[in-house]
Formats: structure tokens, sequence, C-alpha cells
């Protein structure tokens, strides 16, 4: 049989479009669950890659837009053009939005003018309330649109547990992380408000996961409204040191032991940043892509056995817009397949596994 067009200048045939009805957010909404991914505003202009994300995703969430150093230009002026660009884009296809994040609480990915920043006489004050104003402006613009908030990301310094010394941080000392939480949940009483970190499985990362545990455990014991955790989900060694190709019996053991604790406090759960670092895998790309999906589906099987479990997002859906391609490169220079779509927007086994894992997954309440 001959082949035509472009499947003949290819030497195979494009692959079936995945139907509606078995998109990764179809599949997860049938357990209850919502699927998405991070999108940068510049994705904007892919025509093909917009399509895909509207395809797939029932909600999606601004990889940077929302960061203090895109709003804030300076201390005294807000910008929300390309975040609003964003939400013009999930509005125009029914997508849902997230918003992430109110505060990054580390200096390096703040505002570029926040470390010089003259605070005045009564710094702590001034600080405070520079804070406040920026949660109750940022939150109630999207208040219509956003229903859940990393109000606070990445407080917990992985190497002590302890709180970060950032700019705000030491202004505010440990009520930093409340005031937050309250600011947010006066200005959004209706969204759900998350604490996002990257702690991750792996003996190395025990530090990371109690720090976690005793901020969260905290936060409960002084009433701060919090409803979940998100757990970014950069598996693989996302921005750890060391690459983790396997997810072993000993590993999943601790880390359920973790979530168990998480869950123990009434909270709910958020895959928020899901991908894999191949950075350890075989070169050879059906072997690597065979790993990263095999690495996947062990992690999500057992986050999805959670009812607390209410929605993945992947951080990125397609190879080349992932992060982890400036981060921390392969010994052999390969670009690294990270995500569900490949850089030609191909599905790759981790898609399949993904909706393997939805498809598998026991059904829970709609997180409302
Ligand atoms: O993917 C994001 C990348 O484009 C930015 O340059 C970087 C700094 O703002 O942040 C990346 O996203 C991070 C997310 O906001 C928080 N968790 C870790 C993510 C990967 O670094």
């Amino acid at each position: 049989m001959a082949l035509s067009g472009a499947a003949a200048l290819c030497g195979a045939a494009a692959p079936p479009p995945i139907p509606a009805a078995e998109s990764l957010d179809a599949l997860a909404r049938k357990k209850g669950l919502r699927f998405g991914t991070a999108m940068p505003a510049h994705a904007l202009a892919d025509a093909g890659y917009s399509a895909l994300i509207a395809r797939e995703c029932g909600l999606i969430v601004a990889e940077n837009e929302h960061k203090w150093y895109v709003l804030r230009p300076s201390a005294d002026r807000f910008d929300f053009t390309p975040a609003d660009r964003l939400g013009a884009f999930a509005r125009e296809h029914g997508l849902g939005l997230r918003g992430h994040t109110l505060l990054w609480d580390r200096d390096e990915y703040g505002a570029k003018w926040l470390p010089a920043h003259d605070f005045g006489p009564r710094p702590r004050a001034a600080a405070e309330r520079m804070l406040r104003d920026h949660i109750r402006t940022v939150a109630s613009r999207y208040a219509n649109q956003v229903d859940s908030w990393d109000v606070v990301n990445e407080a917990v310094d992985p190497a002590t547990g302890e709180l970060r010394a950032t700019v705000f941080g030491k202004l505010l000392g440990p009520e930093l992380i409340d005031i937050c939480f309250h600011e947010a949940k006066a200005a959004v009483p209706g969204a759900k408000l998350v604490y996002n970190d990257y702690m991750n499985f792996g003996v190395e990362e025990a530090t990371h996961r109690q720090g976690v545990l005793k901020l969260l455990e905290g936060m409960k014991a002084r009433g701060a409204p919090i409803d979940a955790l998100g757990v970014q989900g950069h598996i693989g060694g996302g921005v750890d040191p060391t690459p983790v190709a396997r997810f072993s019996a000993a590993d999943q053991r601790d880390w359920r032991a973790f979530v168990d604790e998480v869950r123990g406090m009434g909270l709910d759960l958020l895959i928020t940043e899901f991908d894999v670092n191949d950075r350890a895998m075989p070169a050879e790309i059906a072997r690597r892509d065979a790993e990263v999906a095999a690495l996947a589906k062990d992690f999500l099987d057992l986050m999805l056995d959670y009812r607390e479990l209410k929605q993945v997002l992947v951080w990125g859906l397609a190879d080349r817009y992932s992060w982890l391609q400036g981060t921390a490169p392969r010994a052999d220079g390969l670009p690294k397949r990270p995500a569900p779509y490949d850089a030609d927007l191909k599905a790759k086994p981790l898609r399949e596994a993904m909706a393997a894992a939805f498809r598998a997954a026991p059904e829970r309440r709609t997180w409302a």
C-alpha cells in the first residue's frame, strides 16, 4: 500500500489523534480528579502546542507569570499582562487556572529589586504591609478564575528542614507563612490554599520531608487556613544532585509514611509539577522512555491510591517546553525526555503510563 503525503516523507504513519473522551483530563475526571499542565506565556504563540494543551488538559498553571519577578517589575508597580494572556487562553478553551505562587520564598527566584529594597524605619511592619498588599491584589484579581493557589512555595530549606532565611523570612520570622495564608483566605475565601514544595522520596530527602511535616503540623495547630499539600513531583532527581532511576520498596514505604502523616492532618494532596528527569537513564530512546514511564507509573499508582489526591499537573506537556532541558544536563548531552509528549508533540510511553494510572485509580470526591 502506498503511503501518502507527510506519512510517506516521515516513513511512518502519524499516530491517530486521541479522542476527546480519552484525553488525560477525561480519564482523570472519571475518577474525580483533574489533569493539567504548566504553560509559559511564550507557548501561546505555538499553535500546535496550545491545541494539544486544550485537548489533553482540564486546567493550566502559569509556569512563571504569577511570580513576583514577572508581576512586580518594581516595588510600586504591578504588570499583569502575561498572566492575563494565560488567563484569557484558559477561559477561551474552558480550562481551569491554578495560581503559582503568591510567595516563592527564595530570594533568588523573587523580585530582583527585593533584596535591596529599603523598608524604612519600621521594616517589619512595612514588609508585612507589602506582602499582604501583594497577596490581596493578585489573589483578588483572579478571584473568579483561580480555584487553588500555591500560597507559599518552597519555604523549607531541604538541608536543615527549617524555614529559609529570606528577605521576608528574616523580617517576619516564623509568622511569615501564616500571614500569607490568612491574607489569601481573606482575599479569596472560596479558593483552595496550598503549600507547595519539592520534598521527594529517597533517604537523602528525609530532612526535607521532616521539615515540611513540621511546618504543616505547626500551621494546623495554629489554625492557619491550609487545604492541601502540593507535592511538586519532580521525580528521577528533579532538582536534586543525585539522579534517582527507581522507586525502591524502602523508598515507597518511607514516602507512604510521609503522605500518611499529611493525610492524618486532614489535608488534601495535589501533584503540582510532575515530570521525570531522565538524566541518569539510557541514551537509547525506547529504553529511556520505558524507564521514564515505569518510574512514573510506580509513583502515580502510589499517589493515586490516596483519595485525598485531587489534581495531577505536569510541568510541561511536551519535552521541548521542559525546564529540565536547561538544568543539570545529561552526561551524553542528549536532549531530555521528561514529559508525556516528545519535541514533535507525539505521545510517548509516559503518556500511556499516566493514562493507565488514571484508569486504575480509585474514584474520589471531586475537589469542591
Ligand atoms: O519552570 C520554571 C522555569 O521556567 C523558571 O525559569 C524557574 C524560575 O522561575 O522556575 C521554574 O519552575 C519552578 C517552579 O516555579 C517551582 N518548582 C520548581 C520549578 C522548576 O524549577
